[in-house]
C-alpha cells in the first residue's frame, strides 16, 4: 500500500481538445470526494488546489497543431509543480484537464527518475493510444498526441520538458484498453514497436494476464505511473467524457486493473484525465473515477486483511 503522502493538483483547462468541458473535471473530482477517498485508505493527503494557464481560445489548428503555445505553456508549469511533489517525496496526482497535460507530468516524472535512478513504467489507460503527429493527426487536438510527443515526435516546445528530448522510449509505456486508433497512427505506433494491450487482446486473455503482462518486469527500483484517460472505462459506465468509444473495461475489469496496480506497491504518480462534467448525468463518472482510486490506494488489501 502506499505510504507516501498524496498531492492532489487540478489543472482545469481543456486546452488540447476541441470539445470544452474538461476544464471542470477537477472540481467533480473533488466534489465527488477524491481528497476524503484517498484520506480512508490511510494516505496523507494534501489538496494543492489548481495550477493556471492561458485561456481556451477556441481556435482551429495552425500547421497540425491546435493551440500549441497554450498547451505548451500549461504543460511547463505543470512539469515544475509535479516534479516539485515529486522531489518532496511525495505522490503528485493529477486531476485534468484533457490528456494533453500528461507531456508535462511525464516529462517531471521522467526527470526525477533519470535524477534517481529509478526505473519507469507508465501504464497508459486509454480508448484511445494518443500517439498522432501534426502529419497524421485528423483534427489537430493536442490531447491525441501526447504519447508521440513523450517519445520525441513532435514540436519541440512539447518534445523537450524537463531538459530531454526524447522523455521517455517506447519501452517505457504499456497502452492498455486501445479501441480506437487512425490509419497513419496505427502504422507509427508498429513502427516505434509501441507495445499496446488493445480490447481484442483484453477479451481474449482477461485484464488479469493483462496486467500481468503489462507490469512484467516492475521491481522496487521501480516507479510505476499510471495515466488514466477516463475514456478507457465502458461508456455505459463512464459517459461523462468528451471522446467515448463502445467496447471499454466493465466496472469490474477496471477495479481488478487498479487493484493490481495497487498490489505492486509502486505506484509513484498518477493522471485523472479528460472528465467532462458537461457530459456526466449526476457526477456518475466523477464517482467512478474516485471509487477506482480507492481500489489504487488499497481499499481491497484492506478487505483482504478483514477477510483473513
Ligand atoms: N485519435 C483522435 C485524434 O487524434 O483526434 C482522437 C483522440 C482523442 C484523444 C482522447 C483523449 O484520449
Ligand atoms: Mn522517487
Ligand atoms: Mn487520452
Ligand atoms: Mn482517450
Amino acid at each position: 500500500m502506499n505510504m507516501r503522502p498524496v498531492s492532489i493538483i487540478g489543472v482545469p483547462t481543456d486546452i488540447g481538445a476541441s470539445a470544452i468541458g474538461a476544464r471542470m473535471g477537477p472540481e467533480a473530482l473533488r466534489v465527488a470526494g477524491i481528497v476524503e477517498a484517498i484520506a480512508r485508505y490511510g494516505c496523507p493527503v494534501s489538496d494543492w488546489g489548481n495550477v493556471t494557464g492561458p485561456l481556451n481560445p477556441q481556435r482551429g489548428p495552425v500547421d497540425g497543431f491546435r493551440h500549441l503555445d497554450e498547451v505548451a505553456a500549461w504543460n511547463r508549469t505543470l512539469h515544475d509543480a509535479i516534479f516539485a511533489e515529486l522531489e518532496k517525496g511525495s505522490l503528485p496526482l493529477m486531476v485534468g484537464g484533457d490528456h494533453c497535460l500528461a507531456i508535462g507530468s511525464i516529462s517531471a516524472v521522467a526527470r526525477h527518475c533519470r535524477e534517481r535512478g529509478h526505473k519507469l513504467r507508465i501504464l497508459w489507460l486509454d480508448a484511445h493510444a494518443d500517439f498522432n503527429t501534426s502529419a497524421i493527426t485528423p483534427s489537430g487536438n493536442i490531447h491525441g498526441m501526447p504519447v508521440a510527443c513523450l517519445c520525441g515526435h513532435g514540436p519541440a516546445e512539447l518534445t523537450g520538458i524537463g531538459g530531454r528530448t526524447p522523455v521517455i522510449s517506447p519501452a517505457d509505456i504499456r497502452l492498455i484498453g486501445i479501441r480506437s486508433v487512425d490509419e497513419g497512427e496505427k502504422r507509427f505506433l508498429l513502427e516505434q514497436g509501441v507495445e499496446v494491450f488493445d480490447m481484442r487482446y483484453i477479451d481474449e486473455v482477461g485484464m488479469r494476464r493483462t496486467l500481468e503482462m503489462a507490469l512484467d518486469g516492475v521491481d522496487e527500483d521501480t516507479h510505476l505511473h499510471v495515466s488514466l484517460d477516463v475514456d478507457f472505462l465502458d461508456p455505459e459506465i463512464a459517459p461523462g467524457v468528451g471522446t467515448t468509444v463502445r467496447g471499454g473495461p466493465t466496472y469490474r475489469e477496471a477495479q481488478l486493473c487498479m487493484e493490481m496496480i495497487a498490489d505492486t506497491g509502486r505506484l509513484g504518480s498518477l493522471d485523472i484525465m479528460e472528465l467532462n462534467p458537461a457530459l456526466d448525468h449526476r457526477n456518475m463518472t466523477a464517482e467512478l473515477a474516485v471509487d477506482l482510486v480507492e481500489s489504487l490506494f488499497g481499499k481491497s488489501t484492506l478487505l483482504r486483511l478483514y477477510q483473513s
